[in-house]
């Protein structure tokens, strides 16, 4: 037995404005996670979701962008991971848009701090002067490093719950012109998609290991709209020049050889967007090679 995992699914579409990402549990779920985790040799507990107040239900919170019902849903994100890993157990978060990072972050690093490897097209750097759109799933980066909405910033625990050396972002390319210039200056490691293109995927992940080498724990936050846009069709904002099926699999093949992830986030699936749910199946996919499953 290789230890425990719990499925957390956060069905939350309140972040951004696509129908559809709150039905991501149920897709991720259909393709198989579970059970190929426990072929994988783990026990599985499946936590079932965790309740999400429907859109149509808030028309007074239109306005405000959803906020007081995104900080409800990440406050019991937040306890469910915290408690997944006061249990010993691997918690994986079924997202739901990726606003719901501020829970899951928020709730793994209860107790200690972690290394987080966010793996994403955009820069989810945003603050409420810098949005353009003023979808909150555009924020929780910034708010977990202290920036944004107080109530947000102050979910589980009050303050930051992230130092920017504790993070480093994979896949980037589509930045906000305010939020680009944050990102510049914050001190978080961005490897781009030129880096990876000029580089390659093997030494980009190894350098930003190192950067995270001061950490033992390791969360990794996977926004599937990271991937490419043809291979992954399944997400809200699709953006060109994503990361192969390939590449991503060699991420989370070296990931799980530092034997040092110890939480998941899967966000930003769309299964009304998709094709045959098959940015799930990828996930999935994905997942299993995280948690260990090796070709040779
Ligand atoms: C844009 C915003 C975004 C997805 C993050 C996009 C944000 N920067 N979109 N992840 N899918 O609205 O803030
Ligand atoms: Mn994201
Ligand atoms: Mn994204
Ligand atoms: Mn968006």
């Amino acid at each position: 037995m290789k230890g425990q995992v719990q499925i957390i699914g956060v069905p939350m579409d309140l972040g951004q404005l696509h129908r559809g990402v709150d039905m991501g549990p149920g897709a991720i779920r259909y393709a198989g996670l579970l059970g190929r985790l426990a072929r994988l040799g783990y026990q599985v507990h499946d936590r079932g979701n965790l309740p999400v107040p429907v859109r149509d239900s808030l028309a007074d919170q239109q306005e405000q962008n959803y906020l007081p019902a995104i900080r409800q849903v990440c406050e019991a994100t937040y306890r469910s991971g915290r408690e997944a890993l006061e249990q010993g157990a691997i918690p994986v978060f079924l997202g739901g848009d990726h606003s719901i990072a501020i829970g899951s972050i928020g709730g793994v690093t209860h107790s200690a701090p972690a290394g987080v490897i966010w793996i994403d097209a955009h820069g989810d750097f945003n603050t409420p002067q810098t949005s353009d759109s003023g979808n909150i799933h555009g924020m929780p980066l910034a708010v977990l490093l202290g920036e944004g909405f107080p109530e947000l910033v102050d979910v589980g625990r009050p303050g930051a719950k992230l130092v920017p050396g504790d993070v480093v972002l994979i896949g980037i390319r589509d930045l906000d012109p305010a939020e680009r210039s944050r990102l510049k200056q914050s001190g978080i490691g961005v490897f781009t998609m030129r880096d990876i293109d000029e580089r390659g995927m093997a030494v980009v992940l190894k350098e930003a290991l190192k950067k995270l080498g001061h950490r033992q724990r390791l969360h990794v936050s996977l926004d599937v709209d990271a991937l490419e846009p043809h291979e992954a069709p399944g997400v809200g904002t699709p953006s060109p020049g994503g990361l192969t099926y390939r590449e991503a699999q060699l991420v989370m093949e070296i990931l799980a050889d530092t034997r040092r992830v110890a939480s998941l986030d899967i966000v930003e699936i769309n299964p009304i967007l998709d094709d045959r749910n098959q940015t799930a199946q990828i996930a999935v996919a994905l997942a299993a090679s995280l948690f260990g499953k090796r070709i040779l």
